[in-house]
């Protein structure tokens, strides 16, 4: 039987380029995110290769999260990864600009939507038993503070931890946690973060070489498909191009 990987926020980045990864190694695939066309564009694109069931999904409805699982489709029902994709940042100012409306819609995306999923799903999991595997997208922000990741970063510090806690209680299931974290990467994420600055995003990544969706996508299949008994724990993957700042100091 094909394996089986669910991923959320298949219609952009690297939730796309993962499944077009997967569907290169035969995997069935079970796509989700909240823009039905996109869904449907990459069914299209990929259903001649593998099985495909794509789902419209808002990760932040618990309920409707329950229903897709319920509703897959029998060939798709024994999931063997989990690719917990579908995230966001917003308001790249400092805090104290930043409407508390942005705020609740991360954390709500961010933490709580990545937990919906994760609960639905871990009776299956356990169920597919060795070689399972839950890839949590958390980010550099998660343990590198900067101006403007306020709760993004706090979100993703939440990834990280939730992933390495998740690894302590699947212990004995076989069933494999990774937070992997990438740095700067191209994809529709700074224009979300901007609420559509095209401008700000294309400045941000001119001049330099920022990881791509491909890049990242060959990460989550590489940690999915290792051997049985190899579980990466937390992989941070940054462009050459990108690293850390010194300390800032406030002077007269
Ligand atoms: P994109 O904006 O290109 O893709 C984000 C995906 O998340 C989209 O498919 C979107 O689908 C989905 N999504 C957002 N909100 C929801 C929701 N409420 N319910 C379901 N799906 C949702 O960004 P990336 O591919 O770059 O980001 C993917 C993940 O990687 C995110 O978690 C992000 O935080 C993380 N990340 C990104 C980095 C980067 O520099 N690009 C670096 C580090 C981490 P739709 O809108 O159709 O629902
Ligand atoms: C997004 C990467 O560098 O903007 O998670 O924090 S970065």
């Amino acid at each position: 039987m094909a394996k089986v990987v669910f991923i959320t926020g298949a219609t952009s980045g690297f939730g796309r380029a993962a499944a077009r990864r997967f569907a290169a190694d035969g995997w069935s695939l079970v796509l989700t995110g909240r823009r039905l066309e996109r869904l449907q564009a990459l069914q299209e694109e990929l259903a001649a290769r593998v099985p495909v069931h794509v789902a419209a999904l808002d990760v932040r409805d618990a309920q409707a999260v329950l229903r897709v699982i319920e509703e897959l489709p029998e060939d798709f029902r024994r999931v063997r990864a989990l690719i917990n994709n579908a995230g966001l940042a917003l308001a790249p100012e400092a805090a104290q600009k930043v409407a508390l409306e942005d705020w609740h819609t991360m954390i709500d995306t961010n933490v709580k939507g990545l937990v919906n999923v994760t609960h639905a799903l871990l009776p299956t999991l356990i169920e597919t038993g060795a070689g399972a595997s839950i890839v949590n997208l958390g980010s550099v922000a998660g343990q590198w503070p900067y101006p403007g990741s306020h709760v993004y970063g706090a979100s993703k510090a939440f990834v990280k931890q939730f992933s390495y806690n998740l690894r302590c209680d699947l212990l004995g299931t076989g069933v494999r946690v990774t937070d992997i974290a990438p740095g700067m990467a191209e994809t529709e994420f700074t224009l979300v973060r901007t609420k559509g600055d095209q401008a700000a995003s294309d400045r941000l990544y001119r001049g330099t070489t920022p990881l791509t969706a491909e890049d990242i996508a060959e990460q989550i299949f590489y940690v999915a498909s290792l051997p049985d008994h190899i579980n990466i724990n937390r992989l941070e993957v940054m462009p050459t191009r990108q690293a850390w700042m010194p300390f800032a100091v406030d002077r007269d």
